[in-house]
């Protein structure tokens, strides 16, 4: 195997032998020979779209699950992936029948099989190392990590009946062209810049998605501590998911927990009105095996991060959507979209109530809408000198202990500063009551990982407030920590918006060779982290 997808990758360059995240050998081919079906899939569907043929929106769904799927933690079922393979060889089949022009087709849109022994002998041909050249290597991945990423946001977006053929165009397009030996290294980095330009496409479908239907974020109090009930506790970013199972637990006499990146789900209006939705469990993904124990009841993935479940609670832990772990329940849709989640609320029934972790509450919803209602109030703040600086700490957070880099950097922050978050990166910082400025708290929590989107409207609005002709005038500083290839899409939009001086934490994408990462020094100014001391001082100084 082969894989360099994640920041936790082994030594800093590749799993080899078996997945810091737990993914094994097997799975890893299996997801690669995904991978590489879809990107077949993708040349078809992308010359359909040249004879003017059309594509079903069930083809690009296939095709963003695909991809989803296979970002970081998501799913640990071999089985998923040889049916997700032999149905994606299938619709293959038939629509290259639709095709007329297929002269130009690469082995990987015109390869079947549908044998499962022809399936893993050309699995382990179809990995990230066939490409020899490390630059267009780099490249073609940086590409695909971050077209997975806007699969994930396409994903949610969809659920909640949101679409844009444009943006599944691109995707298709975007992995088509990773199949395509004649394309430069100039064309493959345009390629990239525009994936960061459809990555901000995607980001603000989703939040029309979302704010349509469940209401714009706003300030908003989480309980951190426990009830007496027993509970089902929810992580993952689908909130159609969560919609679905509070409406299932009314009345049950059984509360409902979110965990990591479902806590902003708290900030929306229309989550507010059940009773029972009573607070926010834990800390951040890589905390569950501790957090998943002293729960107690059942716990419901809806999307990555899933750490390989101990025993002690692997019977509690289910999955729906994207997310699987071989082993665990799955909850299936059913045709309306509707999912049946009686097998948790059932189980729940003969847990105990939560072992209580902590007490109190922590601050957020200070998205877009809720954050430009503040304006006037921001604005005053950055004009008299209250507010010297803005610190864009979003993206994810992760268990190297390297990571305790970003508590140390917030806890260090001069007190005239603001930190930016969204993400499940928050964790690192959220619980410390850095206290306020005139009334603005000093982190403010826009919400997931997508809701990054709103960080940068907010600074487009500064910039126009401030009448500045580029945003990088702006007493910004962007210092993000990334693990999964949903933060590949975030940077790849905040590049697209012209932001420089990037620093991404707490190292550097394995997969960005040598040369492609000065290009991205070059034209983007990108750097890494050093140390807290260093690090503020350039911040403060820039
Ligand atoms: Fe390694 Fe990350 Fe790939 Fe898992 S996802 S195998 S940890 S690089
Ligand atoms: Fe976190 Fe996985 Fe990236 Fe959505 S839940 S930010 S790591």
């Amino acid at each position: 195997m082969f894989c360099y997808q994640c920041q936790e990758t082994a030594h800093c360059t590749g799993c080899t032998s078996y997945g810091v995240c737990g993914k094994s050998p097997e799975l890893a081919r299996l997801q690669d020979l995904l991978i590489y079906v879809t990107k077949g899939l993708s040349q078809i569907t992308t010359a359909l779209r040249q004879e003017k043929k059309g594509v079903e929106p069930s083809v690009n769904h296939t095709i963003t699950l695909n991809l989803f799927t296979t970002i970081t933690n998501a799913n640990f079922d071999n089985e998923v992936f040889y049916t997700r393979i032999l149905d994606t060889l299938a619709l293959k089949n038939n629509l290259l029948t639709k095709l007329t022009h297929q002269e130009d087709l690469s082995e990987a849109a015109l390869w079947t099989s549908s044998e499962r022994s022809e399936l893993d002998q050309k699995s382990l041909t179809v990995g990230v190392l066939a490409t020899e050249n490390e630059d267009v290597r780099s490249l073609r991945e940086l590409i695909i990590y971050g077209i997975k990423g806007l699969s994930a946001y396409m994903k949610h977006a969809n659920e909640l009946g949101f679409d844009d053929e444009t943006i599944n165009a691109f995707m298709q397009k975007g992995l088509s062209a990773t199949l395509d030996d004649s394309l430069s290294i100039d064309e493959l980095i345009s390629l990239t810049l525009e994936t960061g330009k459809v990555g901000v496409d995607a980001m603000a479908l989703l939040d029309t998605a979302n704010t349509t239907t469940y209401g714009h974020p706003e300030m908003t109090k989480v309980n951190i501590g426990v009830g007496q009930n027993p509970g089902i506790l929810v992580s993952g970013h689908d909130l159609k998911d969560l919609e679905q199972l509070l409406k299932q637990t009314k009345g049950t006499g059984i509360d409902v927990y979110t965990h990591s990146e479902m806590l902003p789900a708290h900030y929306y209006p229309a989550f507010k009105k059940y009773d029972h939705f009573v607070g926010n469990y834990g800390n951040a993904w890589h905390k569950q095996k501790e957090e998943f124990e002293s729960f107690n009841g059942p716990i419901l993935m809806t999307t990555n991060c899933i750490v390989p479940p101990k025993a002690s609670y692997k019977d509690r832990l289910f999955t729906t959507g994207a997310a699987g772990f071989v082993g665990c329940t799955h909850i299936t849709q059913d045709a309306n979209g509707h999912k049946d989640f009686s097998p948790l609320i059932e189980l729940a029934k003969t847990c105990t109530a939560p072992t209580e972790l902590e007490q109190g509450s922590i601050l957020g919803g200070f998205a877009h809408n809720q954050v430009l209602a503040l304006a006037d109030q921001v604005v005053d703040a950055v004009k008299s000198g209250a507010i010297k600086k803005f610190f864009v700490m979003a993206g994810c957070d992760g268990r190297q202990a390297s990571r305790n880099y970003y508590t140390d950097f917030a806890k260090a922050l001069p007190k005239d500063t603001v930190i930016l978050t969204a993400g499940c990166a928050k964790y690192k910082y959220n619980k410390l009551n850095l206290g306020d400025i005139n009334g603005i708290p000093r982190v403010l929590d826009a919400g997931q990982c997508n809701d990054s989107y709103s960080l940068a409207l907010i600074a487009l609005k500064l910039k126009e407030v401030f009448a500045l002709s580029d945003i990088n005038e702006l007493p910004i500083a962007f210092n993000i920590a990334w693990y999964e290839q949903k933060a590949v899409i975030v940077l790849l939009s905040l590049l697209h918006l012209g932001i420089k001086n990037i620093h991404l934490g707490p190292t550097l994408p394995a997969f960005l060779s040598p040369n492609v990462l000065n290009v991205l020094i070059t034209h983007f100014n990108i750097g890494g982290i050093t140390s807290v001391e260093d690090d503020l001082e350039m911040f403060m100084n820039n």
